[in-house]
Parts: C-alpha cells; sequence; structure tokens
C-alpha cells in the first residue's frame, strides 16, 4: 500500500515521512478484525523490521500480549479508545475494541520520535464525541448554479466525476488522513439533493456501497443526505407525509435495502424545509414527525437520521423590521424537545445565522435537553475567504466549543456530536489553499477532544505536513491571528453577509440589504447594527439561558465583538476598547488589510523549505488575500464613511 497517496495528489499529513519513527523500529500488533489488519498493514507500510526486540506493542485487551500491562489501571476503553504508555523501552498501545488501536496507532505518528523516548505511564484517551463527521456537499452531476461541489473551492468531487463514480484510490487515501484526525463518519452528497443525487438512495446505491467499502478499513462509516420527498419522485407515491403509512412502508423497505447494501451504513442527513427542499411543513405535520418517519425506518438497522435545524423562511418582507432569521431555528425547534426518537439527531449549525465570520453561539444548543443535538462547523470557507484568503480556523472553533452557553456546561458538553462542512476536493493539495489543509485537521482533533489548544493543533499539521523543520514561527505568525484579521478587514463587530450575493466571496455591503434572505445590517446615516433585544427588537436575546440573555440585551454589557449581532447603534457610540464604532471599523479595516501584506511576506521565508509547488500555490492565494484585503478595506470604509459622514481621526484616505 502506498503511504504517499495517488499519483499527482500531493501528500498531506500523512505522508511515509510522518511514519518514518516507526520504520527502524520493530512493531507487534495483536488481535483480530479489519481494523487491526489495516493497522498491521500500515506498520508494514512504514518499514518496520520484523526481528529484533519489540519497541512498539499495538494490542486489543483481550488478547495475552496485554497482560502485564496493568490494563485494569486505566478503566474501559470503549469502542474508540486507547491507552498509551511506555515502560522499559517499549511503547505500548492498548484498546478494548479495534478502532482503538488505529487511533493509538496515528497516536503514535503524530508523537513521532517522542513517542519512543523516556518512559510515562498509560495514559486514557477517549473522543468526547462519539460521531466526528464531515458531511459533503458533493453532487454527482455538476450544477449549473452552484457547480459540482456546492460551496466547493477545491475542485471537483473526489468521488464522482462525470456522472460516474471515480475510480476510488484517491478516497482510500482521504480515509486514512481522516483517519488520522479521528473523523469516524462522511456524508458523501449535497444536503441539497437534486434528481441525480436522489437516486444514491435507490438504483444508484451501488456507489454509495462502493465508497463504504473504500473507507471502512480506515472505521469510517458512510451517510447519505436524503430528499424528504423521495417517496413521491423515486417511490412513486401520491404523497410524502411522514404519518402515512404507505410512506413509512416506503422509507421502512428502501433502508431495508439500504442496509443489505451496506451493512455498517450510517444513516441518513435531512434538509427539510428549508431554501427550497421539500418537508414535513408541506403535509402539515412537525419536524418531529418528518425527523421520526425516517428515524423509525432505520431504528431495526442501528442507523441515525441527522435532522438539519437550518429552516427559515428565506423569502422573507426586508421592509418588516419584526421578522428576524436569527430566530428561526430556535422558534422551529425548540418547542418539540422532548418528541425526538432516540436515534434522530438535530444538527446545528454553531450560530444563529449562516456560519458567519464571527455569530454568537446558537441558543438551541442549550434550549434541548432531550434531544440529541450535533453542532455543525464550516470547514470549507465559504463565508471566511474561500480558500483564497488563509484563515485558520481553529481558534474560532475552540472558542466556540468551550463557551459557557449553559449553567456548568459549555458546548462541547452539550452537544453530542460534531459535524462539518468538508473543504476537500479533486484539486492536488487535497483543499485548494495548502494551508487551509489545517482547518480539516483540526475539525477532527477538536471533535476528538475540544479542550485541545488549538494552536497545539496547528504545531501537528505542521510537523506531520510540512516537517519539522521548516520555518514554524513564520507560519504561526501567518495563522495563529489568520481569523481575527479576515474578521477585521471584512465585516465588523458582528455584522455579518456584507458579502457578494450569490457566490459570498468579496465586499458588497449593501448586496443583501433589500433581498429575501432576512441578513440585514440596518445601516443608515445614524447608525449600524440589527436590534435584537427584547426590548426594542426582535426579542433574539430572550432565547439565550441567563446569563447570556441579559449580558446581550444590554448595550454596555454586550462583547464589542458581537455589538452590531444584538445591537443598532450610533457611529459614535463608544466601545468597551475606548474606541467609537466608526473608528474601530476604519482602524481595523486598515490594519486588517496591513496584516494581509505582512502574511505574505511572512509565507517567503519559507522558500525553499517547502516543496516548490506547494510553495507557488500560497504565494499565489496570498497575492489574491492581500488584493481582496484592500478591496473589503476600501469598500467598507468608504461605504460607512459615506453614510455617517464621520471622517477618520487619523486622517488616513477614505472616499
Ligand atoms: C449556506 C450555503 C448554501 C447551503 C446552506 C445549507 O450558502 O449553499 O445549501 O448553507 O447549509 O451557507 O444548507
Amino acid at each position: 500500500m502506498s503511504t504517499e497517496g495517488p499519483p499527482g495528489v500531493h501528500p498531506a499529513w500523512l505522508p511515509s515521512r510522518a511514519t518514518q519513527p516507526l520504520g527502524s523500529r520493530r512493531t507487534l500488533v495483536h488481535g483480530t478484525g479489519t481494523l487491526v489488519d489495516t493497522v498491521r498493514r500500515e506498520v508494514a507500510a512504514a518499514g518496520a523490521p520484523e526481528t529484533g526486540e519489540p519497541a512498539l506493542v499495538l494490542t486489543l485487551t483481550s488478547e495475552d500480549a496485554a497482560a502485564s500491562w496493568h490494563v485494569g489501571e486505566v478503566g474501559a476503553l470503549g469502542d474508540e479508545g486507547y491507552a498509551i504508555g511506555r515502560r522499559d523501552g517499549v511503547t505500548v498501545v492498548l484498546a478494548d475494541r479495534p478502532a482503538g488501536l488505529l487511533y493509538g496507532f496515528f497516536h503514535v505518528v503524530r508523537r513521532g520520535e517522542a513517542a519512543f523516548t523516556g518512559e510515562w505511564p498509560l495514559a486514557r484517551h477517549v473522543p468526547a464525541m462519539p460521531r466526528r463527521m464531515l458531511d459533503h456537499w458533493d453532487n454527482v452531476d455538476t450544477h449549473p448554479v452552484t457547480g459540482q461541489v456546492e460551496r466547493g473551492y477545491s475542485g471537483g468531487s473526489i468521488f464522482w466525476r462525470d456522472g460516474a463514480l471515480r475510480d476510488l484510490d484517491r478516497v482510500r487515501a482521504y480515509a486514512r488522513l481522516l483517519a488520522a484526525t479521528g473523523v469516524n463518519a462522511i456524508a458523501v452528497n449535497n444536503v441539497n439533493v437534486h434528481a441525480t443525487e436522489a437516486r444514491l438512495l435507490t438504483d444508484r446505491l451501488g456507489e454509495v456501497a462502493a465508497i463504504a467499502e473504500a473507507v471502512r478499513p480506515y472505521g469510517i462509516r458512510v451517510h447519505l443526505s436524503v430528499s424528504f420527498a423521495a417517496p413521491v419522485t423515486l417511490g412513486g407515491l401520491p404523497t410524502a407525509d411522514p404519518l402515512d403509512e404507505g410512506v413509512r412502508a416506503w422509507w421502512a423497505r428502501t433502508s431495508q435495502r439500504v442496509y443489505e447494501a451496506i451493512p455498517d451504513f450510517g444513516g441518513y442527513v435531512v434538509k427539510a424545509d428549508s431554501e427550497g427542499q421539500p418537508g414535513p411543513f408541506g403535509y402539515g405535520r412537525s419536524h418531529a414527525d418528518g425527523a421520526n418517519a425516517l428515524a423509525d425506518a432505520l431504528a431495526p438497522f442501528g442507523g441515525v437520521v441527522h435532522w438539519r435545524a437550518f429552516v427559515y423562511d428565506h423569502r422573507q418582507d426586508w421592509r418588516d423590521r419584526s421578522t428576524d432569521r436569527a430566530r428561526a431555528a430556535y422558534d422551529h425547534f425548540a418547542p418539540l424537545d422532548g418528541q425526538f426518537r432516540d436515534n434522530a439527531i438535530l444538527q446545528v449549525k454553531h450560530g444563529p445565522m449562516d456560519f458567519q465570520t464571527r455569530e454568537p453561539v446558537s441558543p438551541v444548543v442549550a434550549a434541548m435537553p432531550r434531544t440529541k443535538v450535533a453542532v455543525e462547523l464550516q470547514v470549507t470557507q465559504e463565508y471566511t475567504g474561500q480558500q483564497r484568503h488563509a484563515v485558520y480556523l481553529g481558534p474560532m472553533w475552540s472558542e466556540i466549543l468551550r463557551f459557557p452557553l449553559a449553567e456548568g456546561a459549555d458546548v462541547a458538553a452539550l452537544a453530542r456530536e460534531l459535524v462539518a462542512v468538508s473543504s476537500v476536493g479533486d484539486d492536488p493539495f487535497w483543499t485548494g489553499h495548502p494551508l487551509a489543509q489545517a482547518n480539516l485537521y483540526a475539525f477532527g482533533r477538536l471533535a476528538w477532544d475540544p479542550a485541545l489548544d488549538p494552536l497545539s493543533i496547528l504545531d501537528e499539521w505542521i510537523d506531520l505536513t510540512l516537517g519539522p523543520e521548516v520555518d514554524r514561527a513564520a507560519l504561526h505568525a501567518m495563522l495563529d491571528e489568520s481569523w481575527r484579521t479576515y474578521e477585521s478587514y471584512t465585516a465588523p463587530l458582528g455584522v455579518g453577509f456584507m458579502v457578494r450575493p450569490g457566490h459570498h466571496y468579496g465586499p458588497d455591503v449593501d448586496g443583501y440589504e433589500y433581498t429575501a434572505w432576512g441578513t440585514y445590517h440596518f445601516a443608515d446615516r445614524d447608525g449600524v447594527g440589527v436590534d435584537r433585544t427584547r426590548a426594542t427588537g426582535t426579542g433574539f436575546t430572550g432565547q439565550y439561558p441567563a446569563p447570556w440573555s441579559e449580558v446581550y440585551e444590554s448595550v454596555e454589557r454586550c462583547p464589542d465583538e458581537l455589538l452590531l449581532f444584538f445591537h443598532h447603534v450610533p457611529y459614535g457610540h463608544v466601545l468597551h476598547s475606548g474606541s467609537t464604532v466608526i473608528q474601530h471599523i476604519y482602524d481595523t479595516h486598515f490594519a486588517g488589510a496591513e496584516r494581509a501584506v505582512e502574511t505574505r511576506r511572512l509565507w517567503e521565508r519559507l522558500d525553499g523549505q517547502v516543496a516548490p509547488d506547494l510553495f507557488a500555490r500560497v504565494r499565489e492565494r496570498l497575492d489574491e488575500q492581500v488584493r481582496s484585503a484592500a478591496e473589503w478595506r476600501d469598500q467598507i470604509n468608504t461605504y460607512f464613511f459615506r453614510k455617517s459622514g464621520v471622517p477618520d481621526a487619523k486622517g488616513r484616505p477614505i472616499h
């Protein structure tokens, strides 16, 4: 098995170099099962010798070889956990189940030489989230508006080309990369299910089975986005009413066939009654009725339905200030708490709007204690620079996961699962911008352990991908603050959607201001921001538990970075930082665009240290980032100068 990945594809964080520390050391693997065999193949591919004293032992706890390692001390390791320690010159990985052994193996790879030095007691590692999932928004065909991968910035799909399933070598290499981060589930197709993709559930099911077979050796299960209208469009029934017996029987039969083809199939992902997708509202039913119908069909086989909470009216009247898209998910779903089946998981975007650069955490995450909630992030950088801007999202996600939304519980504790929209395509660098790989890597690592430091995760990625000798300081200087840098030259203080409509790249302050999408900033000559207070606004702040309902309600207590998300304030309003809103806009936009220039300068230090094609690709993207950041700076500053008439206190050029 090649460890470098398929030809023409740039190795990502698991080139053979990463497994080199194993190459000179004898390794013993004890246990049986598909994933144990995968570990054996990995060890062999790393070139580990077959004779001599073992330096690494990977064993299931049920094997005799585990007996001398005080297994009892670390307690149960579950389906995916492992324990790792080192004694008498031998590193040991123990796991109760084969998947744990695989994750333990990748732990050794991550640590490199350090896994073979010193002595340390057994330490237990179990994932915080039982499912760590990536949703691909891939179409089989190329869609006339959204292309083949919706919001994809890395070329075409790794699964399909020209309407047919591709050679799956690349997918096998992808599964290996994902397993090394801890991801254990993928949904293979777009949540907006078009006619061709709908058939993956029925007559094209063989393609899904082939993908499942390709990723299975790395512990990854396959899920499928399905259309709520499938009983009508595929089954020829007169209705898709979730309470109709014929409809329920159709889902049961169809799901049975899926499991005959793919015994470890994960389940369905559903976007219903949202942005034109069909759903239970069309039949006068609730979203619990809708989700439960599919959950019941999957339950006999152990499958789950991921039901998305991204449900809102995208045909709003922009003149009506009482409507608020931020409220929609909570308004639709919070009253249904307790009504969802055990195998129905409500998939909630991390913020109340739509993956903006800065949003508060969605109040839905704390509002449904009797419902299993998955938090959804976006690895693909739809609103954060589209893989043309170097933006490391680890710090943003870490902030979200650690946010203490409910009394005594942060988001990571409230969520049962973490899901993200994938950023991978058939691009030679996997993610378009080579540095965007770090986001994919960080997603898996944070889903495994949300307490990890995102900057240490970045170090892991640098070591594994670019090697330990590269100018790490330059990379940290480029990436550590890059999310905040992007925020500073784009939309200020929690205001969102100042992007060009449709493709969402580049500035267009009023692009969505007078449209039906519900994404407003309400800038006028006196002020800017959305009043979401209970006192005078949309009442959205009331969806939060204390203390956040009060913190966000209060213009004095609201954090600066979310001020315009929650309040409409005059341009002269003084922030906690001491600056006025208008001066903050000017200052951050000038500074952000300068930091983009600095980022480009820092990359030059890596010339000669990384592969020339990789170096060139990043350089080309940085040129675009610098251009785009200047464009953002000029348009945002000019817009607010013309609206407010307030000149820049520092006298810089604004037209
Ligand atoms: C938005 C995207 C759109 C997706 C939608 C979703 O612009 O392409 O279909 O989210 O999550 O951010 O369903």
